[in-house]
């Protein structure tokens, strides 16, 4: 199946990544439910339900003509509308929105929530961009993509490089085009405009949630643990705040620029004006920091850990960077970014003992937050933060749980990996028997 696979979408190595580790983690349950194989469920599992590629032409600020490539791929529908962010960097080709899509299915299905799995994006690169350019490019995606959505259909959200920005431009032209106050079209509002509490923090804050249950399992906790943080966007900003409150030291942390060192731990206040407020460059952290430096070369798995989070982007922590963790005594690699370890990575890791965390687990916490906002614009209600809050840690353990469970079912003890995509697999599954060759 896998070579049919590549024969099927040529060139798109990350999606054949994506798909390669699912399947090798899906032998045990076929052998055990050949219903599975017999109604060819992994086959069109493999195959998105619809995938959109649409021009996203746009004026820059001198009336320049510019041109992007837009992207949806709506890839399963069995378990509720399709969800899933989109991305805007300039890496974003149909091979990483495709497994974006197909990792989302299952993170989707593994979160309990009702939700189906996509991804979508464009290769349009905000870096240097003004507001209004942003604005305008927002409009031109929003103008093809409009007609795809809905929120009986499909959800967007934000991931790198869409914000709450970027969401508040899309609902503005989705609104205007549809003539239509749809809130649970979107996901990531802000918080005046149908948003939910929590959804900024959601990712972080669940991924230092999932962590803690990892550490939980093997009788240890956060308290007083080296963590290293890749990335400084969203979904790294928050797991330091969180990991912090939890008692540790976040010692490092990132962007595409290089790496800070901080041995005092990260100031997370200075963190958020530099990287979010102000849209700067990491280096201008150490600048400001006397206890800390800006390494340009060099990686930043390089720095000594207890607990290292990849949150920046997919293939950050190859073999040889995961050596060097186990050399220094990482004992925990959890991913908050989606696929940000390779597959040798992840087999050095598991090879020695470190507990590994994957991201369809992990980061989990961003989707089942979006779920929480859908919940509460259909019901045009809204929670309080620390309601949120609590639900998103509840969903967090039984995630948590729910890889260990299953792993424990299958044979493979301990293993996050088979537990995650043999549990998002079933509930997908089952539901795409029950609803007949579609
Ligand atoms: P942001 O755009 O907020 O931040 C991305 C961060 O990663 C930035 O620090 C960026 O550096 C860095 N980065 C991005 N691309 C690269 C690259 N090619 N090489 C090195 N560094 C890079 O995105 P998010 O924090 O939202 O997303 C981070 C990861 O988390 C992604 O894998 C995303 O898919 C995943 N994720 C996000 C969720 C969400 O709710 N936002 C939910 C679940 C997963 P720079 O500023 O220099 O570009
Ligand atoms: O990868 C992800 O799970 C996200 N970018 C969030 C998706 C969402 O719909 O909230």
């Amino acid at each position: 199946m896998f070579d049919e696979v590549i024969a099927r979408n040529p060139g798109e190595i990350e999606f054949h990544q994506a798909v390669r580790e699912v399947l090798e983690s899906l032998g045990p349950v076929v052998a055990k439910h050949p219903e599975y194989a017999d109604s060819e469920v992994i086959r069109r599992l493999c195959e998105p339900e619809r995938q959109i590629i649409f021009r996203v032409p746009w004026t820059d600020d001198r009336a320049r003509v510019q041109l992007n490539r837009g992207f949806r791929v709506e890839f399963n529908s069995a378990l509720g509308p399709y969800k899933g962010g989109l991305r805007f960097h300039p890496s974003v080709y149909l091979g990483i929105v495709k497994f974006l899509g197909f990792e989302q299915i299952f993170k989707n299905s593994l979160s309990g929530l009702p939700i189906g799995g996509a991804k979508g994006g464009s290769d349009f690169d905000p870096k240097g961009r003004s507001e209004a350019e942003v604005m305008r490019f927002c409009q031109s995606f929003m103008t093809e993509l409009y007609r795809h959505l809905g929120e009986y259909t499909d959800v967007p959200a934000g991931d790198i490089g869409v914000g709450g920005r970027e969401i508040g431009y899309m609902f503005g032209q989705y609104k205007r085009i549809t003539n239509r106050y749809e809130s649970g079209t979107f996901t990531g509002k802000g918080l005046s405009w149908g948003g939910s509490q929590v959804r900024t923090e959601a990712t972080g804050y669940g991924t230092a949630f999932f962590v803690k249950e990892m550490l939980k399992a093997s009788a240890e906790s956060f308290d007083g643990k080296r963590v290293v943080v890749s990335g400084s966007g969203n979904v790294a900003t928050y797991a330091i705040e969180k990991v912090h409150q939890f008692g540790a030291r976040v010692v490092a942390c990132s962007d595409s620029s290089g790496y800070v060192v901080d041995e005092a731990g990260i100031d997370l206040d200075l963190l958020k004006e530099i990287k979010i407020e102000r849209r700067g460059r990491i280096d201008e952290y150490a600048d400001r920091r006397a206890s800390a430096s800006f390494i340009s070369d060099g990686s930043i798995w390089d720095v000594p850990c207890d607990v290292a989070l990849p949150c920046a982007t997919q293939n950050e922590l190859d073999d040889e960077n995961a050596i060097r963790l186990i050399k220094n005594g990482c004992r925990v690699v959890a991913e908050g970014a989606n696929m940000p370890t390779t597959p040798r990575a992840i087999h050095t890791l598991r090879d020695a003992g470190v507990r590994f965390g994957p991201g369809k687990a992990v980061n989990a916490g961003g989707v089942a937050t979006s779920a929480l906002e859908m919940q509460q614009n259909a019901s045009r209600d809204s929670w309080t933060f620390d309601y949120t809050e609590e639900r998103l840690s509840e969903i967090m353990t039984s995630v948590h749980h729910r890889c260990l469970e299953t792993a424990d079912e299958y044979g493979a003890p301990n293993d996050y990996v088979v537990g995650a995509n043999i549990a998002g697999f079933t509930r997908v599954a089952d539901a795409m028997l029950a609803l007949g060759v579609i």
